[in-house]
């Protein structure tokens, strides 16, 4: 059981569009994060995001995507225990599925930024109740990438085109406006330094973008996207796509679809909603 101000943190979610928790991460669950994560670098699993950008530099960025898929570590800690009683505290959803996680590693140096972007031109769902969740695995202070967003981005009627997420360019074939970017010194951008234990959520459509890493240590994150109760299929023509989605029709509501996809319902009831 945890005890966090999840009323308070949902209030800020729903005005400016991302919230940070703090404290509320235990420490077993990070070290089994942190296991997890850094078997995938040991094996080689992930991906160089520096490559995109032409990154020539020693300190890389690497992420890799849906590990649930292969190991049950990463579909435990997505499913049970504090992670996703947050984010449904957060959403106000009484049922929760996992869509994807992420692995991202911002190595200490690295000067790659992670570009404005919105997470929902890369979903193929809508709705109100959609949120990442995004648990740093060291301290994370601004300086090492912790996230930065645009307060109220959340309410627009925009949406915003998928990108390589280091670069600006657009990933072939997507639909959408171009994501604005935007100086971390505007007045409208926010973020929070994270300790271990700390995490921040935000919604689907929040743009947020990350500078590189100049804190002198790795930055290792486990992100996690999630679909509440009143989410529906929604298809993004060129968006990575995700196995069985082609047997889903559009408005598909998430509860239905997520037994075709394979999509894990998590189990609730560690935190009491707010
Ligand atoms: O970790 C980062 O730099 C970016 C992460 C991000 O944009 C996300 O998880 O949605």
């Amino acid at each position: 059981m945890v005890s966090t101000d999840l009323g308070q943190a949902s209030d800020l979610f729903w005005s400016t569009g991302a919230c940070v928790v703090r404290g509320a991460v235990d420490r077993g669950t990070i070290d089994r994060a942190g296991d997890a994560v850094d078997h995938l670098v040991r094996a080689g699993s992930l991906a160089d995001l520096s490559t995109l950008a032409d990154s020539a530099e020693s300190a890389r960025f690497r992420a890799g995507v849906d590990h649930w898929r292969s190991d049950d570590e990463f579909k435990t800690l997505a499913t049970t225990g504090p992670l996703p009683d947050l984010v449904a505290g957060v959403l106000r959803t009484d049922r929760l599925w996992l869509y994807e996680d992420s692995v991202l590693i911002k190595e200490a140096g690295s000067s790659l930024e992670t570009k404005w972007h919105s997470d929902d031109g890369y979903f193929h769902v809508e709705g109100r109740q959609l949120a990442t969740l995004w648990v740093p695995l060291d301290p994370a202070p601004l300086a090492s990438g912790a996230l930065r967003f645009l307060s109220g981005s959340h309410r627009t009627t925009n949406r915003y085109r998928p990108t390589l997420f280091v670069t600006e360019d657009a990933i072939p074939g997507t639909e959408g406006e171009m994501p604005p970017q935007i100086g971390f010194d505007s007045a409208d951008v926010f973020g929070f330094g994270l300790e271990v234990g700390d995490c921040t959520i935000h919604h689907a459509r929040t743009l947020h973008a990350s500078s590189g890493n100049n804190s002198g240590s790795n930055r290792r994150a486990l992100s996690i996207r999630y679909c509440g109760v009143d989410s529906v299929i929604r298809q993004k023509p060129g968006a990575p796509g995700k196995p069985g989605l082609d047997s889903i029709s559009d408005g598909t509501p998430i509860a239905e679809a997520a037994e075709t996809l394979g999509f894990p319902e998590a189990s609730l009831g560690g935190i009491q909603n707010p």
